[in-house]
């Protein structure tokens, strides 16, 4: 046969299932709900795994639904409390060091779901075993694919979950503007935030330190954003460069003039 991993007898883009999913998915959910026993509840993790791999297995990966994770839905999703949801979009890493750092917020993946899923892959196949660890769809090949279908949901489930004053992170070194309505937040997030239970938004729009101020917050992409979301009459604030999250960044620029204590 051909020799193991040669490019051409990938059948998709994206990188396959990732090794040892079954374990990885199980010791991060054990090591989550140990950690948070008392606020959690109970929560079975072999159940979790199996409604995880019954969601994809043997299937097609481009023909997955949200139904398919409804199981998987209902035995993991958990609310967080009131004012500590923390939106992000083009800030990954500096927003989960930010509730790293700062216990109060709360992102996606700093719930049993989204902790379990965090940079893992995973796709079916309709043959034996029923999992592909070479290859898995990319969005591009289609957009039913079992990864992205799963963020989609469990991002539409926290924003509907959401309560009291939220936040979202936004990255102002962006060129093309912090604010873009194809991605999951300006396209799932906010059209599910219940006016009912979210008062406000905040945003915060951090820049890279040193790097270009591409928009602030007079900027057009999010004049956009605060229009979307007065429409659906939630208050809206937005601060340049918060300083809770900017003294993160400094971190690895102590010497940097925005970074000086006195300016
Ligand atoms: O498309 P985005 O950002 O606006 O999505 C971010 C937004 C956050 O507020 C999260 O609640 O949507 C949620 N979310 C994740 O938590 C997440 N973790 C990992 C959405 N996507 C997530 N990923 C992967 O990153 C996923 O594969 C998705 O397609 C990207 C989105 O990153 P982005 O464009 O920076």
């Amino acid at each position: 046969g051909k020799p193991e991993g040669s490019p051409e007898m990938l059948k998709w883009k994206d990188r396959g299932t990732t090794k040892n999913l079954q374990e990885v998915i199980l010791g991060r959910c054990y090591n989550y709900v140990m950690a948070r026993r008392s606020e959690l509840g109970d929560m079975d993790c072999l159940k979790i795994w199996e409604s995880l791999k019954q969601a994809f297995i043997y299937k097609n990966p481009c023909n997955i639904t949200p139904e398919d994770y409804q199981p998987l839905m209902e035995l993991a999703s958990h609310p967080v409390p009131c004012n500590k949801s923390l939106f992000w979009s083009k800030t990954n890493d500096l927003a989960h060091r930010y509730t790293k750092s700062n216990q109060n917020f709360f992102t996606l993946e700093d719930t049993l779901l989204g902790y379990m899923a965090d940079r893992v892959s995973w796709c079916g196949d309709p043959s034996a075993p029923g999992i592909n660890y070479e290859s898995c769809p990319k969005r591009s090949e289609c957009e039913s694919n079992p990864v992205s279908v799963f963020w989609k949901l469990a991002s539409k489930m926290f924003a509907e979950t959401a309560c009291g004053v939220v936040q979202v992170m936004l990255n102002g070194s962006i060129e093309a503007g912090a604010f873009k309505s194809s991605s999951i937040f300006g396209s799932i997030e906010i059209f599910n935030l219940n006016p009912d239970k979210v008062s406000a938004v905040r945003i915060w729009l951090m820049h890279d330190i040193g790097g270009p101020q591409s928009e602030s917050c007079s900027g057009y992409s999010i004049k956009r954003l605060k229009g979307i979301l007065e429409e659906r009459n939630f208050q809206i604030t937005c601060e340049d460069n918060y300083r809770p999250v900017q003294l993160l960044q400094c971190v690895h620029n102590p010497d940097h003039t925005d970074c000086r204590l006195c300016t």
